[in-house]
């Protein structure tokens, strides 16, 4: 038997019904576009037949051109599937659900129809993949749905959901029940009727100074990118230019972008992001537990913000606190933060209220026996997790998963106050719970598979992004990060200023420097961990200037002085004179010379020890792949995604120039700077940083 073919032809009661069968989500790879050409040319010869469908078989319509084979050579086929959808002499209706997207709904323009189910949602994500929609999207849309409208969708990359696209003219029809049938239903009922051809339309009007107030918008989330501009501008190009010019201004544009680093950079991302999700170290058939209902212990911060992630998703969950007062303060910190999203209108107030009636707080285990699991967000003290997880063995249900969020604790240790430490696993959280899309699941020695294959699955479920990690000090992403925070500081002892240091990091794509990051946060908390780690370890380096910040009372914004002092009811940082002759005293006390740092010194600096430490993890198998630690840094700590994460970037420089680089670190600064015995392998073979894997992967 043959394979079968990824675009299928069939004519019922008079209509050509062409399926693309391209899984798993109808991306327009190889064939696809050419059956698409070869459906309609045989449609159009058949004087038996009166209109055509293009339908996709499986969970989706077309989600898209196929991102994989961007930046490789491709063959430009005779035809282009858009041309023969729109330039036919019969109409074509598309049938969307699941997704339509970029090039699937760029087909689905060229179509005289389109129907939809409730559920389909449409888009031109290409932005975010740091192209633009170069299937006639740009040109056409406007067309169809105005200037403004389209401007948003391309610029933003958003999926709007069918009732909207209805409601904003995308969509010609909603359709219940079975889409096929509709769909031939619907073509037999326009059979004959005139022909609209969006192509044909004349340009749409623009508001005056529209575009330019598009860019002025983007300006600081489109730092160093081009995209979002080359977006603003082929919109803007459908205004001004006949349709054949537009389409021609969309492919120059779409030329300049396919292969530049934010594209890249973006694409590697997207498929990083799906990576993470396979734990191939674990055996294939490890059932996955189902996760129904939720519990959370401690209705705190933390506590509450995963009780809110929980209801986000729709899932139910049971928040308990041993104090009723305590629990009563977390229920009203989260009234009070769906209100702010009410209040910015991200959210409406029947969502608010129905997210909270999914929230119930209780105050005893035995009401969250039942639950299919728990998380437990309590004071990060060994002594207390382990009374909660005693507690847990006691009342849970068998089988029931037992999960804490704790940023510093033994796993191992945990899941020893148990007596099913196979159940037990770490699923760490980032602050805000609610709004960080970082979930790092912690494997303990014990954590059965199926524990693991649940948790990553439970984070998914929740809108996160799952990462693994091994059980080791901080894990992987905080520890990752040591290194980064360890240097910023002491940058500054040796003559670094934090504005400077705050806008290297600006200039490179964070959204806020490290140091003003501090002070949002409150320097006290940092304080206190180093005082506890001084008392277990007498070699750990303390941190003498934000000490003494601290002990000044500079505690951040909450003071309205940290690192930057701020004006009373402004969170705009102001560099302080104060701090700068803080930095001179400790450094004249501690006897270290002041010099210049160079703006990439200060980048080097930051990150080149990250890197060194990924390394290090990734052969000690506690981070799975190189690859996994760029989706933590994207999604857990602001690092600019258009430059890929952490080791994409590192690739940029090279191996060898970043081991080069830290080997004089060491010979320098002494120990910290240990060149990972990895990286100085990918260093001597020429290897790839970003394509690193745990020994348990190979
Ligand atoms: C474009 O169209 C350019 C045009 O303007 C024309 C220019 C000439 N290509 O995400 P999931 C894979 S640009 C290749 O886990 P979900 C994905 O890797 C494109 N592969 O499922 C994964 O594979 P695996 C514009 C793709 O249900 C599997 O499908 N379109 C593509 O959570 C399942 O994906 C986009 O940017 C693709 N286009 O989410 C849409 N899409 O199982 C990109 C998916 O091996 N896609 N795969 O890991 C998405 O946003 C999500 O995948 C989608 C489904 C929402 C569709």
């Amino acid at each position: 038997m043959g394979e079968r073919p990824v675009v299928q032809y069939a004519v019922e009661d008079g209509i050509a019904v062409i399926t693309i069968d391209n899984p798993p989500v109808n991306a327009l790879g190889a064939g696809v576009s050419d059956g698409i050409v070869a459906g309609v040319d045989r449609a159009n010869a058949d004087p038996a037949v009166k209109a055509i469908v293009l339908i996709g078989a499986g969970r989706s319509f077309i989600a898209g051109a196929d991102i994989r084979r961007f930046g490789t050579k491709r063959e430009t086929p005779a035809r282009r599937s858009y041309d023969a959808l729109e330039g036919g002499g019969k109409p074509v209706v598309a049938a969307i659900h699941g997704y339509a997207l970029g090039g699937g709904l760029e087909n689905a323009l060229c179509c005289t129809w389109r129907i939809a189910v409730p559920s389909a949602k449409v888009g031109l994500p290409e932005v975010l993949i740091g192209i633009l929609p170069g299937g006639g999207g740009t040109q056409r849309l406007p067309r169809l749905i105005g200037a403004k409208a389209a401007l948003e969708m391309i610029s933003t990359g958003r999926h709007v959901p069918a009732p909207e696209a209805k409601a904003l003219g995308i969509i010609d029809a909603l359709v219940d029940g079975d889409l096929r049938s509709a769909a031939i239903a619907f073509a037999r009922d326009v059979a004959g009727k005139p022909l609209r051809r969006i192509g044909e339309m004349p340009p749409p009007a623009a508001e005056p100074g529209m575009f330019e107030m598009a860019r002025k918008a983007i300006a600081r989330k489109a730092r160093n990118q081009k995209a979002p501009y080359h977006c603003i501008a082929a919109v803007e190009a459908a205004t001004r230019l006949p349709f054949t010019e537009g389409i021609a201004e969309e492919k120059r544009l779409f030329g300049e972008l396919e292969n530049s680093d934010e594209a890249r950079a973006l694409r590697y991302a997207f498929f990083a992001e799906r990576e993470v999700a396979r734990l191939p170290h674990l055996p294939k058939d490890a059932p996955t537990p189902e996760i129904r209902t939720m519990a959370v212990v401690g209705a705190g911060t933390m506590g509450g913000g995963i009780a809110m992630s929980c209801a986000d998703a729709g899932l139910p969950v049971k928040l308990l606190d041993a104090s009723a007062e305590t629990l009563e303060r977390g229920l009203r910190r989260i009234r009070d933060n769906y209100a702010v999203s009410v209040k910015r209108g991200s959210l409406t107030q029947a969502e608010m209220d129905q997210r909270l009636t999914l929230i119930e707080p209780v105050e005893s285990y035995a009401d969250i026996a039942d639950c299919d699991a728990v998380i437990e967000a309590v004071f990060e003290q060994i002594a207390v997790k382990e009374q909660v997880f005693a507690e847990l063995d006691h009342a849970m249900k068998p089988g029931a998963l037992l999960f804490s969020n704790t940023s510093a604790i033994d796993i191992d240790k945990i899941a020893a106050a148990t007596k099913r430490p196979q159940d037990v696993a770490g699923t760490h959280f980032f602050a805000p719970a609610n709004v960080m899309k970082l979930f790092e699941v912690v494997e303990g020695s014990a954590t059965a598979p199926a524990t693991m294959l649940a948790a990553m699955k439970l984070g998914r479920a929740i809108g996160k992004v799952s990462a693994y990690a091994g059980n080791c000090d901080g894990f992987v992403a905080n520890r990752s990060r040591i290194p980064f925070t360890m240097e910023q500081n002491l940058m500054v002892e040796e003559g670094a200023l934090p504005e400077q240091i705050d806008r290297v990091m600006v200039e490179f794509g964070y959204p806020m420097g490290p140091f003003a990051v501090n002070d949002l946060s409150g320097l006290d908390v940092s304080y206190q961990t180093r005082r506890r780690r001084k008392a277990e370890d007498p070699d750990y380096r303390m941190l003498p200037v934000p000490d003494q910040l601290v002990e000044m009372g500079r505690k951040g914004q909450k003071t309205g002085a940290g690192w930057y002092r701020y004006e009373p009811g402004d969170r705009m940082p102001h560099p302080d004179p104060e701090v700068a002759r803080i930095i001179q005293e400790v450094a004249a006390e501690n006897g270290i010379a002041q010099r210049a740092f160079s703006d990439e010194e200060v980048l080097q600096r930051l990150l080149f020890g990250s890197i060194n430490e990924a390394c290090k993890m990734i052969a000690e198998g506690k981070c799975l792949r190189a690859s996994d630690l760029d989706v933590m840094w994207l999604n857990g700590f602001g690092f600019p995604r258009y430059r890929g994460g952490l080791m994409f970037w590192a690739d940029g420089i090279g191996a060898r120039e970043i081991y080069n680089q830290i080997a004089a670190w060491h010979q320098r600064y002494g120990a910290r700077w240990a060149p990972a015995p990895l990286l100085r392998e990918a260093a001597e073979k020429g290897g790839l940083l970003r394509e690193l894997r745990a020994p348990q992967l190979q």
